[in-house]
């Protein structure tokens, strides 16, 4: 059911800031930058063949991006693995014992629909399922 690995994300305390790195050293261009109210964040794309780098700055205080950066610093936050059956990867995930943080897929950016597994339930990697772009 898995498709690829979507993005990597990646939290960052300035997107500004930090897309000099992804554009002028590694030279990649960015897609298109969104604010996901939802989830408290503005997003930075970049393709890298396939996949895409999500860069991940933090709009409010309570956004999960600045805990997240509070303790460990800028760095890899979470990878998504596409799905074009959201339904069953959650039922399966949930039915092998994994600790769902979305029951039912909320707004990401693009406009796909998300849905988070906990780090403590998959080897201490934020796991981000999500629907092929809208
Ligand atoms: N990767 C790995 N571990 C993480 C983590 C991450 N991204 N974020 C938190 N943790 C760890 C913490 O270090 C902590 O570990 P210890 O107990 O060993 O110290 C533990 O998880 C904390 O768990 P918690 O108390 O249940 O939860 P928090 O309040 O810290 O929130 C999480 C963590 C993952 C539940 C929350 O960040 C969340 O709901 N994330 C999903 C939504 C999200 O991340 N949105 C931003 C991105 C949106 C986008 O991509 O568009």
């Amino acid at each position: 059911m898995l498709k690829k690995i979507d993005h990597l994300g990646i939290a960052v305390k300035s997107i500004d800031e930090a897309r000099k790195f992804f554009e002028k050293t590694l030279g990649l261009t960015c897609e298109g930058i969104e604010t996901v109210e939802a989830q408290k964040v503005k997003t930075a794309f970049f393709s890298i063949g396939e996949t895409h780098i999500e860069l991940l700055e933090p709009t409010s205080g309570d956004s999960a991006v600045v805990k997240f950066i509070e303790k460990n610093g800028e760095g890899l936050h979470h990878v998504a693995y596409q799905t074009d059956d959201m339904e069953g990867q959650l039922k399966l995930a949930a039915e092998s014992g994994c600790r769902l943080i979305n029951e039912t897929p909320v707004d990401g950016a693009g406009g796909k629909k998300v849905a988070f597994l906990h780090p403590k339930s998959t080897h201490g990697v934020l796991t981000e399922f999500c629907s092929k772009k809208m």
